[in-house]
Order: C-alpha cells, then sequence, then structure tokens
C-alpha cells in the first residue's frame, strides 16, 4: 500500500510493523520497491535494548532474527535506534536516502524503551525541506548539444519512453511530433502515453506488440531512450535492436545509463529541462524540409496479436475481450494495476483506453494551459522488476487511498488473490473506490502456459476452484461473477462508480487463451531464441 501511494503521489510512503513476524512480513513489499526504485520508509518495533539475547518474545535484535541485517540487504539504509538521541538524525538519514534518486526503500528499527523515551526538539534540527529543493535545471549542457545535433542529423528516429520519464513525457511527445518521430514505450511505462496515439507503435518488452519490434528492428537511424534501466522486461530481453550503437539514453540516474554501455551518446540530467531546451532551439530551419515523415496517417497503428479475440462474444469470455471491456467502462480518470502473471501480459498488450492525457480531477479534460501534469501520473501501473504476486492488491489500496479523484482497478488472478486479498478488508474500512478484477482460472495460468510452450512436463498449476464473489460478500463487499461479455450488462456501473467502497469481479475467463509471452520464455531458456 504505502509502495501504491507512493508511486502515485510522488510523496515517501511509510509503512510500520512489529517486532518479528510483522517486520518480516515486509520484506517482500521492500524489495519489490527496491526493484522499482519507489521512495519508501519503513518502521519496526523491535524488543526492549536490556532484552537483547535474553530470548524474548520475537527478538529481532543483532542477537536473534536480525532485522536491521536483513533489510540492509534491500534497502539503502538500515538501521537501529540504539538511543533516544539517535531518532532525529536517523530519521533525517532515513527520509533522505529513499528520496534521494533513484529512489529506494530505507528502514529503522525502534526498540520498545527507546519508542517510551521523550524526545527533545534541538534548536539545531534537521530541515529537511531545505535539502528537497527541486534540481530541475541540472543538464549537461555539451551532451544535450550533442543530442540536438544527432536529432538533426537523424532522418528516422524512434523515441523509447520508460516508466521513469513520466515527469518529462509531455515534453517527449512534443519532440516526437516536431522531429515527426514514431514511439514506444515499456510495459509500465503504457500508462504515461495515449496508446491511440497515431505515432506510436505499442509496447516493446513483455507482452509488447509485433509493431513495436517493427519499429525497432526497421533501422531508425536513431533510438533516443528516456527513463529506463532497460530491465529484462523492459527491453525484449536486452534485445539487440534495442541496445546498440544507434541508441542515445537520457536518464537523469546515472543507475540506469550505466545499464546501456554501448549507446552512442549517454545524456545525464533532468529530462524534462532537457527537452525543453531541445523544443525551444526548434526548428532548425534546414532539416523540416528533408525529414521523412512516418507513416501516421492511421488511428492505430499498433498491431495487436489477436484482434479478433479482442471483439469475440465467445463463452467462457476471452481475456482479451475482457480487456476490451475494462478499456470502455470506466472512465478516464481510471487508474488501472496489472498484477505479476497473465494480468501484466494482457493488460499490456490490450488494454487501450481512450485518450487519458490531459485528464484532471474526476476525469474532466484540462484546459491546454494546464495540459502539464503531475510527475507521477499514469493510468496503468505495474511492477516488472521483483514482480510479487499480489504486489498490485495492495498497491491498488494504497493509490486509492492516494489519489481520491477516480476509481482503481486491480487486474489480478485467482493464484494471487488466494495470496494477498485479504487486503480487500482495508479498502472497506477506509471506503475506498477499488474494483479489483480476477482472472479466474483456477490456475497458475502463467505458469500452466510457460510449461505448455516450453513443453515441460505439467504439474503443479492447478487451483482449487473458489467463488471470489462469496468470498466478498462474506466481508460486506458487493461482487460479482462475470462468464460472458454480456454479463458486464447485469453490472449496474453507475452504482459501482459512485459507491464508497470496493468492489469485486470474480471473472471466469476462458484458460485456454495463451497470453504474449514467448520472450519470457526465450530469456528462461526454455523455448529457443
Ligand atoms: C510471490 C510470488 N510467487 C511466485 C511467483 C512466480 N509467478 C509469477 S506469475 C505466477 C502465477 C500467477 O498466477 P495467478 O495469480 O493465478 O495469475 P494468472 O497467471 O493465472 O493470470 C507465479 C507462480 C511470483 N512472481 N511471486
Amino acid at each position: 500500500m504505502a509502495d501504491g501511494y507512493a508511486r502515485e503521489t510522488g510523496r515517501l510512503g511509510v509503512c510500520v510493523a512489529t517486532s518479528g513476524p510483522g517486520a518480516t512480513n515486509l520484506l517482500t513489499g521492500i524489495a519489490c520497491a527496491r526493484g522499482s526504485g519507489v521512495p519508501l520508509l519503513a518502521l519496526t518495533g523491535q524488543s526492549a535494548l536490556p532484552l537483547f539475547g535474553r530470548n524474548a518474545l520475537q527478538d529481532s535484535s543483532c542477537a536473534g532474527v536480525d532485522i536491521v541485517g536483513i533489510f540492509a540487504h534491500c534497502t539503502r539504509y538500515s538501521s537501529l535506534v540504539s538511543h533516544v538521541e539517535q531518532a532525529e538524525t536517523k530519521m533525517a538519514h532515513a527520509i533522505l536516502h529513499a528520496l534521494r534518486k533513484p529512489y529506494a526503500p530505507t528502514h529503522l528499527s525502534f526498540p520498545v524503551d527507546v519508542l517510551r523515551s521523550l524526545v527533545m526538539p534541538r534548536s539545531t534540527g534537521h530541515e529537511l525541506s531545505k535539502l528537497f529543493r527541486e534540481k530541475s535545471c541540472l543538464i549537461d549542457e555539451r551532451t544535450v548539444e550533442a543530442l540536438e545535433a544527432e536529432l538533426i542529423a537523424a532522418s528516422r528516429i524512434v523515441f523509447f519512453i520508460g516508466d521513469g520519464a513520466a515527469e518529462a513525457v509531455d515534453s517527449i511527445m512534443t519532440l516526437v511530433e516536431l522531429s515527426r518521430g514514431l514511439f514506444v514505450t515499456t510495459p509500465d511505462a503504457k500508462g504515461l502515453i495515449n496508446p491511440r496515439h497515431p505515432a506510436y507503435r505499442g509496447v516493446f518488452g513483455l507482452g509488447g506488440h509485433a509493431s513495436a519490434q517493427q519499429a525497432l528492428a526497421d533501422g531508425p537511424d536513431l533510438v533516443v531512450a528516456f527513463g529506463t534501466g532497460f530491465s529484462e522486461f523492459a527491453s525484449n530481453n536486452w534485445s539487440k535492436d534495442l541496445l546498440n550503437q544507434r541508441l542515445i539514453h537520457v536518464d537523469e540516474s546515472e543507475d540506469n545509463l550505466i545499464r546501456s554501455p554501448l549507446s552512442k551518446l549517454h545524456v545525464l540530467g533532468h529530462m524534462r529541462a532537457i527537452c525543453d531546451r531541445l523544443i525551444a532551439a526548434w526548428p532548425p530551419r534546414s532539416y523540416v524540409n528533408r525529414r521523412v515523415a512516418p507513416d501516421v496517417s492511421a488511428v492505430s497503428r499498433v498491431t495487436l496479436q489477436a484482434p479478433d479475440k479482442y471483439d469475440s462474444d465467445a463463452t467462457p469470455i476471452k481475456p482479451q475481450r475482457l480487456m476490451k471491456e475494462l478499456s470502455e467502462r470506466f472512465p478516464p480518470s481510471t487508474r488501472f494495476l496489472a498484477d505479476a502473471g497473465n494480468s501484466m501480459m494482457w493488460t499490456a498488450h490490450y488494454l487501450q483506453p481512450p485518450n487519458r492525457r490531459g485528464t484532471g480531477p474526476g476525469g474532466r479534460p484540462r484546459s491546454r494551459s494546464r495540459e502539464r501534469r503531475s510527475g507521477t501520473a499514469s493510468w496503468l501501473r505495474m511492477t516488472l522488476e521483483f514482480a510479487p504476486m499480489g504486489w498490485a492488491i495492495g498497491a491498488a489500496v494504497g493509490i486509492a487511498r492516494g489519489n481520491p479523484h477516480g476509481p482503481v482497478v486491480c487486474i489480478t488472478g485467482d493464484g494471487s488473490y488466494l495470496m494477498s486479498g485479504q487486503e480487500i478488508t482495508t479498502a472497506v474500512e477506509e471506503k475506498l473506490p477499488v474494483i479489483f478484477v480476477i482472472l479466474n482460472d483456477h490456475a497458475y495460468g502463467m505458469v500452466m502456459h510457460g510449461q505448455r510452450l516450453a513443453g515441460a512436463e505439467p504439474t503443479a498449476f492447478e487451483l482449487t476452484h473458489v467463488d471470489f464473489r462469496k468470498m466478498a460478500e462474506s466481508m460486506g463487499v458487493v461482487a460479482h461473477v462475470v462468464e460472458s461479455p454480456a454479463d458486464f450488462e447485469q453490472i449496474d456501473f453507475d452504482a459501482l462508480l459512485t459507491r464508497r467502497g470496493p468492489t469485486l469481479i470474480d471473472v471466469r475467463i476462458d484458460r485456454e487463451e495463451v497470453p504474449p509471452m514467448v520472450q519470457r520464455l526465450k530469456t528462461l531458456g526454455s523455448v529457443s531464441a
């Protein structure tokens, strides 16, 4: 939840847990935040200092299950507050380390006797706000000039947008249009753009589109990547069509730049400032006329793997058709999340709501002058790096808490829901409008299809048949079962969208449909490259 809240608001997410098992239960969530670079502070309890090593209940000190040590490996800063006088300084360190780019989780452990002590405010206290001033002007002039020269010289440009480019994406889109380029996104950056933009060629990476692969394979003379660490799922298995000498990598994080050692140029700095500098210098006159304009005439040039299934009326409902229903039935202010498993691939490939750019609170279109969006706005979130099942369930609750201006739709699998579905009760308590959509295939579907595609022994993917509507109703949650596209007509969407609390939709999907996952299997070596 803290992860979702931080992604949505751009603020620090904070979570608190008790010592021992409370703290270890945080571990997967913290590791996920580390993988995705989310700013998060975990505060955990600890037995009293004099009890260390005496077999106290849930001892998580260095003499027991060493929680500071465990967290040290998946946070940027993990420390025991052993004296109350340390509390302020260590808190400042923990916050600043979490908010230093690339963002990361941090952890402080508080023994109960330290927590009970009084802290006297110090006159020399830390004024954290001074340290958080936005360093918006930091750019490397020399490399920006080199980038400008490359943009002018190139005749076919593809822009590659990663999820770290959120703040700059409006300016990047202006550059796409000015330079008559095409663009593709990583799966988790699809939520930053309008998937129906005529210059968009789709998702490159897990669940991606042939048109995106084609755009890069077709030999553009320049690829300009923004805000990405080229992780496995975001780079189509570190594709040679992407990571080569045609690439220019723009990022504010050196940690990301070191992931593209072959690129011809690294441009370090604030991405929006870099783009705005280029836009201000546009157009170089000699250039515009000789530019080969790409074909952006069609409404959508993103190639879907099976467009007929997107429109299919068949029962059981095809997951592709489910994506169509979700794309069309929710207002522009909706935030979607896709969980680990097939949900990620179906969503990356088929979810394509109408233009979400430029929508303000309540989904109202923003006026032109207010077009610049918040640096964290995205209509679709997923987690590609650590990717734990159930991440989307908690994160959806956190996003709803952080953004009261629209519904949140969590697309998850039945396996994931069986791991973390109890979090729905928090949405009940907090009266949050989260719609949980369960792709119910009574299986670990990704595992099942992975084994089939790889010709491996079919094993350990079946799940028991669960009626998630009954489960939800036992918690006082309004729930529906959908077996065919027509069943969506039975759901009162007006009531659903105005409800102050969660809704659950148990979708009994056609589990025989194969998700777009071949690339993942190539990485695993399960199918030949
Ligand atoms: C905690 C955790 N365990 C295992 C995995 C590996 N894994 C990824 S997807 C998946 C199956 C997901 O099943 P389900 O949630 O039912 O979604 P489906 O693929 O069927 O849509 C597994 C086992 C993981 N990512 N996280």
